[in-house]
């Protein structure tokens, strides 16, 4: 039987990236630890979020002696007016997002290169949106989905469609509180607005647009972005894979997928396997080509095509370090600046693919979408051609690298509970199972852990640490985005993992036959994980706030978390965050993010850096759920 030694240590990591920064050290490159020392001590004013450069009179930093701005705003003002700007660059990249993977729907015809793959999800969204279905051709329909979904940034009138999938309480409560989301653009641009100088100073009238914005994201510009992706690429099914840098080969021709969007790594995927190009691999003395994923990408190709994982955010040097990485294809988002010039102490070629994402020292190729196969095909054969350039001095590929079984968006879950009770009570499936073994507590409750990794705490360690112990006091964990890919480097995306799980868990994993963290995708796709709530709210009859559900993003970096962070608590689950929001020095935003909230949406944060009492903070707010609720 295994036992956490099968699992892939932390110290097994950090000796894996330790031994990768020898080989930094012979190049001369610098990699992030370097950069981090030369940023430590962080400037408290932006840590505390007190610095406003929001017009030339300014900067403007809060002191005890300085406590105003020139214009006057206070330290409530000036942190409440950065947070919010977070907000709007997350829903912002999110919802881009999205709108970019509806162009690309637009684009769809039956000769490719792309087309429509989930016609069913596509006659769903298009009924549900109110597009003519009977006697139409598929891409007739695809193309008019495209434009109500384009509209959805602009719409002068109305709120999100998908709102209406809310619970009708979280629904009702939007209205009463003014924070029903409308146009997505319009939420980003009021906000932008608000924070102008000689604008908002209240910081709590602020909160409330960031969570108007944020429920722009989570009920508009992801939901969108993940419902878009399965039509063009399908839905996800469970795929058994690997992850962690020994999914890199040593005789094959490496290619790295590392962003967000899947619409250029999809074709690059299928362009590797294009019979010609794998020969012409051969050709060159390789075994064939090898492509692997990093950070969201990553989770997208691997839910579709089981394509193996290198790792999450903080993995993306270690990969170029290994030597053996041909090529490196980016899209969008979490992209370091700094890749090309590490690159360049290899014989990678880097290459970005968006207007979005341009980076210096980059190879640029513009993807579009009516010749994204042809120019995938290219860049899969300039990867081979770079093979020999390889420098066998450089090369050392980790062989840490573990079994994980991905792919559970939410129509997967209902697949797996209707499997055991045959009860298919209603078209949909149900949650109900699931409920069920909640009520009776073999399963506790359910965490959605999320995230990135970062270097201001010891990377993954807090991911790891919290599922381990979620796991052994039997609650469920769904995963996504960059904490999804640490679960798969540690192996708790083995089935295996069961064995660590407390005895209820584990009867339930062996029971449906699951890992005991399911992987629901990237971070788009925590939409999915409002979804699955929800139905379990539904099904059981309950409001969001009062199901024992909650959200944690133990080592959350960007801003997008920031905008997730606020849709989930604005959808009723609370949120345990690790890494504090860089409002500290307003004593009234701290408030508002913890407390504060919860008065307007029933849910806030609660911010533990050490991850073993933000477990116990935790498993208290579950057990307090269950309380209220009898159970
Ligand atoms: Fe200073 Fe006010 Fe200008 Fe901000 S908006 S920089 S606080 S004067
Ligand atoms: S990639 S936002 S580092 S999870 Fe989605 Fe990972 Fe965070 Fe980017």
């Amino acid at each position: 039987m295994p036992t956490a030694n099968h699992f892939t240590s932390i110290e097994q990591m950090e000796a894996d990236t330790a031994r990768l920064r020898e080989t930094a050290c012979e190049v001369c490159a610098e990699t992030y630890e370097d950069r981090v020392k030369a940023q430590t001590p962080h400037c408290k004013f932006g840590e505390d979020g007190i610095c406003c450069k929001n017009c030339s009179m300014g900067p403007c930093r809060i002191t005890a002696k300085a406590p105003r701005g020139i214009c006057g705003a206070d330290a409530h003002a000036i942190a409440a007016r950065n947070y919010v700007r977070s907000i709007a660059a997350g829903t912002s990249s999110h919802s881009d997002h999205a709108r970019e993977i509806l162009h690309v729907l637009k684009s769809t015809k039956p000769e490719g290169p792309y087309v429509v793959r989930d016609e069913q999800k596509l006659i769903g969204l298009a009924t549900e949106w109110g597009v003519a279905t009977v006697n139409r051709d598929i891409y007739d329909i695809a193309h008019d989905v495209a434009d109500v979904g384009l509209l959805e940034f602009g719409k002068p009138d109305g709120i999100q469609l998908f709102t209406n999938r809310a619970t009708q309480e979280r629904q009702d409560l939007w209205k009463s509180e003014g924070i029903q989301p409308r146009a997505i653009d319009r939420e980003v641009v009021t906000a932008m607005h608000m924070t102008h100088m000689g604008n908002s100073a209240d910081a709590e009238a602020l909160i409330r647009q960031g969570l108007r914005m944020s429920l722009a994201n989570g009920w508009g510009g992801s939901m969108i972005g993940t419902e878009i992706t399965d039509i063009l690429f399908g839905t996800p099914t469970v795929h058994t894979t690997e992850g962690n840098l020994g999914v890199l080969e040593h005789d094959m021709v490496n290619i790295v997928v590392h962003g967000h969007d899947p619409a250029f790594s999809e074709m690059v995927v299928t362009a590797a396997e294009d019979r010609e190009l794998q020969e012409y691999a051969r050709s060159k003395g390789a075994k064939g080509v090898n492509i692997v994923g990093l950070c969201c990408t990553a989770n997208e190709v691997a839910m579709r095509h089981g394509v193996r994982m290198a790792g999450n955010f903080l993995q993306q040097e270690n990969v170029i370090l290994t030597g053996a990485c041909e090529m490196m294809c980016v899209d969008i988002q979490c992209i370091f600046p700094a890749l090309p010039a590490l690159a360049q102490c290899f014989h990678t070629k880097f290459v970005t693919s968006s207007p979005i994402a341009r980076i210096p020292g980059a190879i640029h190729v513009e993807f579009h979408p009516d010749t994204a196969f042809e120019q995938a095909k290219t860049l899969v054969r300039d990867a081979i051609d770079n093979y020999q350039n390889r420098d066998q001095s450089k090369l050392f590929i980790p062989e840490t690298k573990q079994v994980a079984t991905v792919g559970y968006p939410t129509e997967q879950i209902i697949k797996h509970l209707d499997n055991i009770t045959n009860s298919h009570v209603d078209e949909l499936g149900s949650y109900r199972p699931a409920i069920d073994a909640i009520k009776a507590g073999v399963l506790r409750g359910a965490v959605a852990i999320v995230g990135c990794n970062n270097p201001r705490v010891r990377p993954d360690y807090s991911h790891f640490e919290i599922m381990k112990e979620l796991l052994a006091n039997d609650v469920l964990v769904v995963a996504s985005g960059c904490s999804a890919q640490m679960a798969t480097k540690a192996g708790l995306l083995n089935k295996d993992a069961k064995y660590i799980c407390g005895a209820g868990l584990r009867r339930v994993c062996e029971l449906l036959d699951i890992p005991p963290i399911l992987h629901m995708g990237a971070c788009v796709d925590i939409s999915r994980m409002l979804l699955l709530a929800t139905g379990i709210a539904k099904d059981w009859g309950v409001g969001m706030t009062e199901i024992p559900v909650v959200g944690c993003a133990p080592e959350w970096m960007s801003e997008k978390a920031v905008s997730i962070a606020n849709y989930v608590v604005s959808s009723g689950l609370d949120v345990y965050l690790g890494i504090e929001p860089q409002v500290k020095g307003s004593t009234q935003m701290m408030e508002l993010i913890t407390e504060g909230t919860k008065k307007i949406t029933g849910a806030g944060f609660i911010i533990n850096q050490d991850p073993h009492q933000l477990v116990k903070n935790m498993l208290d707010g579950i057990e307090a759920k269950r309380a209220l609720l009898g159970i």
